[in-house]
Parts: structure tokens; C-alpha cells; sequence
């Protein structure tokens, strides 16, 4: 098998949207290649400014994203968008049949390999119980997927790409505990052999990284283990109320 790669680096990271005010205030932040590590923080923290940096939808005002060891502007955009598979919190799905759907950005794919990368992200049970199966035409919202389940077909897209990073904004909206538990096993089989940065909202993500970084202010206020930050009864204690 191939090396893992994917590690990020954010080394005093300062930035602010136009002419604002700074949202991230000297950021300082290592993921590891192969680690899954989870971002936390409440609203307004700067979790989404992070992963737009990850991903250069924007760049710091000041300090460096470095992406593998090299700093992400000195990157080609193929190199970063090959590199990165993002799943946003609002999954992108276009009107069309549900393997399309799966195979954007790599309408090469063979059927075998799509349907192999939804077992993956747990997407192919609900895909083949759905009338046409992975022929089922799914509309431009998505609606006739649940909001767990359109984010497992965003995972099987961007396992599908392979990418060596996965960059994911974690759904904040409620599922069932079946759901989460789907979600769960998709995502541990995701990040199994990959590096992860995960915006978190569910504490079972949270609890399965193997670091998290606490935002407040625009820093990094608190990082460790579940464990170790639930022991501190700091911020992150506090945000689960354990
Ligand atoms: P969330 O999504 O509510 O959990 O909050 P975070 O932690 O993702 O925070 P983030 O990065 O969305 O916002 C940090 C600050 O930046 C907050 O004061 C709002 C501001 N902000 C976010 N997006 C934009 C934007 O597109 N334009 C401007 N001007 N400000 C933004």
C-alpha cells in the first residue's frame, strides 16, 4: 500500500473575512498523516475559517497551511483538489440517478467501484433498498434521501477520489441513534486509511478522534484526548456537559 499523506500543519494562522475583524488570532494546529482528528468549539469559534483555509477557499492573513510539508499556496490547485476530498455540511447532489451522483468527479468509475466505495461509507444497504436501486433518480435537494444518508453518499464521493485528506463539516442536524450509528461505522471505515479533520457536532465522532483541538476565540484553547480534556473539566467538558 501506498505511504499515508494528507498531514496539515497550521502555523500561526491569522485571518479575517474582507476587511473585518481577525476570526482566527494566531492558530497553531498538527494532524499527523493517518490520525483523525476533530475540531470543536461553539458558534462563531472559527471551526468553518479552519477548513476553509485547509482547503483555499481562502488564505491567512498571516502564518502558513501546509499541506504534506508544503505550504498550500505553493500547491497546484489539481495537486490540493486531488489531494483533499471535502464533505460539507449541505451535501451537493445534483438531479440525477444515485450512481452519478456517487461517481462525480470520477465518471470513470466502474460500477464495482462505486458500489465498493458505498459499502465503505455504509450507503449501499439504503441504495439498493431504494425502488431503482443505484438507478434511483434522486432530485437537485436530495429529498428523497434523509440528511444522514446524503451525507454517507457524500463520503462514498469523496472515498471514490481517494484522496489522501478528508476535510469534513460534520451535519449538525438531528439524526436517530441508528443513523449516528451508520454514520459511525461510515466514517470510522473512511478515515481508516487516511488523515481526517472533522468539524464535530456529534459526540461520538468526538470521542473516536484520536486528538481534539478546542476553538474559543479564535484559538486553540484546549487539545488532548476525550479523555484527557473530559479529566481537565475545562471548556470541552463543559461543552458535553459530562
Ligand atoms: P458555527 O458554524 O456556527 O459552529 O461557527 P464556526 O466555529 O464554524 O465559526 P466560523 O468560522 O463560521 O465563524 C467565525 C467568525 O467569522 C464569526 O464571527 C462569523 C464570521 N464569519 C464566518 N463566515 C463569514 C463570512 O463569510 N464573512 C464574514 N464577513 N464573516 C464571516
Amino acid at each position: 500500500a501506498p505511504p499515508v499523506r494528507g498531514s496539515v500543519e497550521l502555523r500561526g494562522v491569522r485571518f479575517g473575512y474582507a476587511d473585518g475583524p481577525d476570526v482566527l488570532r494566531g492558530l497553531d494546529l498538527v494532524v499527523p498523516a493517518g490520525q483523525t482528528h476533530a475540531v470543536v468549539g461553539s458558534t462563531g469559534a472559527g471551526k468553518s475559517s479552519l477548513l476553509r483555509l485547509v482547503l483555499r477557499f481562502s488564505d491567512p492573513r498571516e502564518g502558513q497551511v501546509l499541506l504534506d510539508g508544503t505550504d498550500v499556496r505553493e500547491l497546484g490547485w489539481d495537486a490540493l483538489r486531488g489531494a483533499i476530498g471535502y464533505v460539507s455540511q449541505d451535501v451537493f447532489l445534483f438531479h440525477g440517478t444515485v450512481r452519478d451522483n456517487l461517481a462525480y468527479g470520477r465518471v470513470d468509475a466502474t460500477d464495482e467501484q462505486v458500489q465498493e466505495a458505498a459499502r465503505q461509507a455504509e450507503a449501499h444497504a439504503f441504495i439498493t433498498a431504494l425502488p431503482q436501486g443505484y438507478d434511483t433518480v434522486v432530485g437537485e435537494r436530495g429529498q428523497t434521501l434523509s440528511g444522514g444518508q446524503r451525507q454517507r453518499i457524500a463520503l462514498a464521493r469523496a472515498i471514490l477520489r481517494d484522496p489522501a485528506l478528508l476535510v469534513l463539516d460534520e451535519a449538525t442536524s438531528a439524526v436517530d441513534t441508528e443513523t449516528e450509528a451508520a454514520i459511525q461505522r461510515s466514517l470510522a471505515a473512511v478515515t481508516a486509511s487516511r488523515t481526517a479533520l472533522v468539524v464535530a457536532h456529534r459526540l461520538s465522532t468526538v470521542r473516536d478522534a484520536d486528538r481534539i483541538w478546542v476553538l474559543a476565540d479564535g484559538r486553540v484553547a484546549e487539545a488532548g484526548s476525550h479523555d484527557e480534556l473530559v479529566e481537565a473539566g475545562g471548556i470541552y467538558a463543559g461543552l458535553w456537559a459530562v
